[in-house]
């Protein structure tokens, strides 16, 4: 008897070691962990509004939505959701559309509805006599999906769901991740593991990740996955892969997530005709992939017929062509718009779009490169096919920490323009670095382009409202990987759900997604949800401070893009640092005057004036567009070098700040959490202390000036 309880003991201890690890939360669910709801009043509440579930309708994405409902409802309300049919409580959450539930019918609106389209829906409470219901209505079981989502997130995050009326729909409708991620699992400017696709494992083992990962989009709004990096591996192509992202696509398809393909415009070409700038050769049996060529256009068209036989809501191609080596129509002496035309005309018959990148900086076009993309695309602007978008990135360099609006936005008004963001931060920190991103997209989507008079944000260029675009889409550089809690940095998933949601509405705040994302990752506790959420919202700004204030840009260690390497000047030219500081004996920054490069030019009025103009040039761009006198006065009434290393000390004392708010958090967040983020943000500290200490002292060598203290 005793031996046995001994045994039973140990059993149970081992049991407790693996199972309920003292280590805590691992992050692996993401925001959408349903942890039971502590405050009981609510809880209370919630009890009387919701015993059971009718879902009637019956496809796949029916039985996610009965699925998630019921195991989110009853972890968070801790007991037991029935699902019924939908005629029978009296408490009753029913999701449906109008064809699908006459309880639906006979509480929504048609034409409300009509105005919906495919994703959009409406969340009501309805009190009828005894019977309170809520429902959640749609045209579409993926719109239902959204909007059981929609009501898991109010639960999680403990709001009222008495005298519910709510209707959301996108403002965008192309709403993708993109996976910078190779075939052989590596993921560029990736920081959180390897590429979740098993390309060896599929199409016959099916990675249960892949599921959560279409949940976690799902529930964001996300309706699109490029799941391949830009500088694509033409094998990407061959049927034994296209078997592997078939198997993919039916995961993704009833979460409402589509697959999108990355290629390399050198495909139709032999591997052994390998022109000397594709990077990799094609697997055709072509010697050319010039666009005005039938055999080239017969391939494609081919390659696109094969493409849908498999996936037949396959959703098109990305293309990066003539950019840092990537093949593309030039070396034809075609266009880009030559090149995404033959694509587009391909997959057209199968409603397929092609998204054709402009980040492109070819020397010859101009020597400045933010000046590129813009001079080559502007002349081709309503030569593109109707199903053809031309992708930009948010500034017209690259991802910096911050960037003026890539002119282009507003100049293109024939062509719907995509917005590319890039939610790994490559130039911010890594997986290391506590930056939230949220600010940094809130800032793009309210620049005021002026591009059709004051009030043209980029949000409006985007959301097809301002040029009155037929589609419209967003996309963001993922920063997920195979990492067991998938972004690396915890704080990181707090940027991949900014960006769905934003994806979805860019006219949600910074603050409301930190507060949502927070009480369902971390805690529901009010006073710690305030204090992160006030660390989150500084972190972009105190992240350029201590690493390129004042519109510095571009002196990040070459090819790393982490530490600083102000004096890197040995490259093609457009990849140094030197190149865009330009530092030496008068001042400091890139003349992108009008008596400089006159990138200014490229903006509408009244910007083209206002950042053209030394005195009324935001300073936050101040080194972006002019070469700066180190004595100049700023608006602070410091000289520019001052005002810079001041910069470079407020960076760091926010970290300090971070530091210190983080460990005043320990024993009230999860301990797992709170010691991962707590050694993420000792090593921020000592990157932030690297780049003030690097950047201050090589800066100093050519201002010549003592470095102040603010002490
Ligand atoms: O930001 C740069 C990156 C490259 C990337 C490129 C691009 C995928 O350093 O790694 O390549 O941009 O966006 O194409």
């Amino acid at each position: 008897m005793k031996l046995r309880s001994i045994i039973f003991t140990l059993i149970t201890l081992a049991f407790f070691a693996c199972n309920h690890s003292p280590t805590g939360d691992d992050g692996y669910d993401l925001w959408i962990k349903y942890h039971s709801i502590a405050d009981q009043q609510k809880l209370a509440s919630y009890n009387n509004l919701i015993t059971s579930i009718a879902v009637p309708g019956t496809s796949a994405t029916s039985t996610i939505i009965k699925t998630e409902l019921q195991r989110g409802l009853n972890d968070l309300f801790g007991r037991e959701i029935t699902v019924v049919a939908d005629d029978t409580s009296d408490q009753l959450l029913v999701v449906g559309t109008q064809e699908q539930s006459d309880i639906i019918k006979q509480y929504t609106d048609k034409a409300v509805l009509d105005t919906l389209g495919s994703d959009g829906f409406i969340l009501k409470s309805v009190q009828n006599q005894n019977k309170h219901l809520i429902i959640i209505a749609a045209n579409t079981d993926v719109g239902l999906l959204y909007g059981s989502y929609h009501l898991l997130r109010l639960v999680q995050t403990n709001s009222n769901l008495a005298n519910l009326r709510f209707i959301s729909k996108p403002k965008i409708q192309y709403r993708l991740l993109d996976h910078w991620d190779n075939l052989d699992r590596t993921v560029e400017r990736g920081y959180a593991g390897r590429s979740l696709w098993k390309w060896d494992e599929l199409p016959n083992i099916l990675d249960p990740r892949y599921t959560d990962y279409a949940r976690a989009n799902a529930s964001l709004g996300i309706n699109g996955s490029v799941i391949n990096n830009v500088n694509a591996n033409p094998r990407i192509l061959l049927p034994e892969y296209l078997k592997k992202v078939a198997a993919l696509a039916d995961v993704f398809r009833p979460y409402g997530i589509r697959i999108f393909l990355s290629i390399n415009f050198s495909s139709p070409i032999s591997a052994e005709f390998g022109i000397e700038s594709s990077r990799r050769g094609g697997i055709g049996d072509l010697s050319t992939s010039d666009p005005s060529d039938p055999a080239v256009q017969q391939w494609w068209k081919d390659k696109a017929k094969e493409i849908y036989d498999l996936i037949p809501d396959f959703g098109g191609f990305l293309v990066k062509a003539n950019s840092e080596g990537m093949p593309g129509p030039q070396e034809y002496g075609k266009n880009h718009a030559d090149g995404a035309n033959m694509l587009a005309d391909a997959l057209a018959p199968y409603n397929g779009i092609v998204m054709w990148r402009a980040f492109v900086y070819t020397p010859d076009t101009d020597p400045d490169r933010a000046k590129r993309a813009y001079k080559e695309f502007v002349p081709l602007d309503g030569k593109f096919r109707s199903n053809v978008f031309v992708q930009a990135k948010n500034g017209p360099i690259d991802f910096q920490s911050r960037e003026p609006v890539q002119p282009l936005f507003g100049a293109m008004p024939k062509t719907p323009l995509m917005l590319e963001l890039q939610i790994t931060q490559e130039y911010l920190g890594h997986s290391t670095h506590l930056v939230y991103l949220a600010p940094m997209w809130k800032e793009y989507f309210e620049f005021d382009t002026y591009a059709e008079g004051e009030g043209t944000t980029l949000g409006k260029i985007i959301d097809g409202s301002a040029q009155r675009y037929h589609m419209t889409g967003i996309a963001g550089v993922t920063n997920i990987g195979d990492d067991r809690n998938w972004t690396g940095h915890f704080f990181g998933q707090a940027n991949w759900y900014a960006f769905g949601r934003l994806a979805w509405d860019y006219t949600l705040s910074a603050g409301q997604l930190a507060d949502e994302w927070i009480r369902m990752s971390l805690t529901s506790d009010n006073k710690v949800v305030e204090t992160v959420k006030t660390m989150m919202l500084g972190s972009w700004e105190a992240c350029i401070d201590y690493m390129t204030p004042l519109g510095l840009h571009h002196i990040m260690q070459e090819g790393f893009h982490y530490g600083p390497q102000p004096d890197f000047d040995d490259a093609r030219i457009d990849w140094t640092s030197v190149y865009y500081h330009r530092a030496d004996s008068i001042g400091l920054g890139f003349d992108r005057s009008s008596t400089g490069s006159d990138a200014v030019g490229q903006y509408f009025s009244p910007l083209r004036e206002q950042f053209d103009n030394i005195n009324t040039c935001p300073e936050k761009y101040l080194l972006w567009f002019h070469h700066v006198p180190w004595d100049f006065k700023m608006k602070s009434g410091r000289i520019m070098w001052d005002e810079l290393c001041y910069k470079y000390d407020s960076g760091i004392e926010y970290v300090d700040r971070m530091v210190a708010t983080w460990a005043s958090l320990n024993g009230k967040v999860d301990p797992a959490i709170y010691a991962h983020v707590a050694a993420k943000l000792k090593q921020q500290r000592t990157d932030a202390g690297i780049w003030h200490d690097t950047c201050v002292n090589y800066f100093q060598t050519f201002s010549k000036r003592p470095i102040p203290s603010f002490k």
